[in-house]
């Protein structure tokens, strides 16, 4: 059986990559890890194993001994929390992938998949329908992490014929796990004050548009990234990958029309700043070209799922 290991399997992505494995795949055929175990009961039907992912023997040991087909390295310090602690999440951000990078030169790992991030770009991008070869501009060190992480897949792929796969995303949206440390969190949370029925307080301004994706999207393409063929894979650097682009104002516009009584208010604070340099949209026709990359899902058909699957948890939680 072709194994796949999920390195930082208890974040965001992580949980609901390895649930989408599980389904695809089995739960026999996952593997996850993390520094803290996953709060979610139906990842923890794979084999868990506790790992530092900068811990370069452990994570040598483990791939070495698991001979993976697939290892999806997620562990990262997010642009929010790695302005308050940067060089914590420079070496967490550098050291994790250069570990998998070596493994997979090792010839212990067939495939890497490493998230990059919109926050490659900066002030001096575009700032709307950005090229893949826009230029680079980023302001923090989870952008200099992630454009310096690009430029690695890319060597080790060039140097060493490592297969690594990468997908610049956008903030993600989704319902199954919880965003930490990130600047886009703005967009989930939202969600669950709604559902709750309670106002919320934004951390950014009305009008600040970011590009989004819905979790499920994102997850289909990571996906379908990893099962193209190599030669497919044009870009080695990282894909840009679009879907929407809107404001708070916009979410809470489209909660309203579910509704109506929902209320937001505004108090911009130091994510602002990281907001602000970021694009509103990206081009990805290199996604689409190379390996078919299509969106699904757009703002009023997201906030319909969201509502209705967090209402239900409130529900639950409540009776
Ligand atoms: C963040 O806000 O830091 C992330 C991202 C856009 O990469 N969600």
């Amino acid at each position: 059986m072709a194994k796949i290991l999920v390195i930082g399997a208890a974040g965001q992505l992580g949980i609901e990559l390895v649930l989408a494995l599980q389904a695809k795949h089995g739960v026999e055929a996952v593997d996850v890890s993390d520094i803290r175990v996953p709060s979610n009961e139906r990842v923890m039907r794979s084999r868990f194993m506790h790992l530092d992912a900068t811990d370069e023997g452990a994570v040598h040991k483990v791939l070495e001994e698991g001979r993976y087909h697939a290892v999806y390295h997620l562990a990262a310090m997010l642009s929010a929390t790695g302005e308050k602690k940067p060089i914590a999440a420079w070496d967490l951000n550098m050291q994790s992938l250069l570990n998998v990078l070596e493994a997979a030169k090792e010839g212990w790992v067939d495939r890497v998949f490493w998230p990059s991030s919109i926050a490659v770009f900066g002030p001096e991008s575009p700032k709307k329908s950005v090229a893949q070869e826009a230029l680079l501009d980023p302001t923090t060190v989870y952008g200099i992490s992630k454009q310096a992480g690009e430029y690695w897949c890319r060597y080790y792929h060039e140097k060493y014929g490592v297969d690594a796969r990468s997908i610049r995303y956008p903030g993600l949206v989704g319902h199954r796990s919880a965003p930490g440390g990130g600047t886009t969190d703005y967009a989930v949370e939202i969600y669950h004050a709604a559902a709750e029925g309670m106002p919320y307080t934004c951390f950014l301004r009305a009008d600040q548009a970011l590009p989004m994706m819905y979790m499920d999207d994102a997850v289909r393409g990571t996906l379908e990234l990893m099962e193209a063929p190599s030669e497919a894979i044009q870009v080695r650097t990282s894909y840009n990958l679009g879907a929407m682009s809107f404001t708070p104002g916009e979410v809470a516009n489209s909660i309203q029309q579910h509704l109506p009584n929902f209320q937001v208010h505004c108090e911009p604070d130091h994510r602002q700043i990281i907001a602000e340099s970021w694009p509103e949209s990206v081009d990805d026709g290199a996604a689409r070209a190379d390996w078919g990359w299509e969106p699904k899902v757009l703002l009023p058909e997201m906030t319909t799922i969201m509502l209705d699957a967090l209402g239900k948890k409130t529900h639950a939680a409540v009776h």
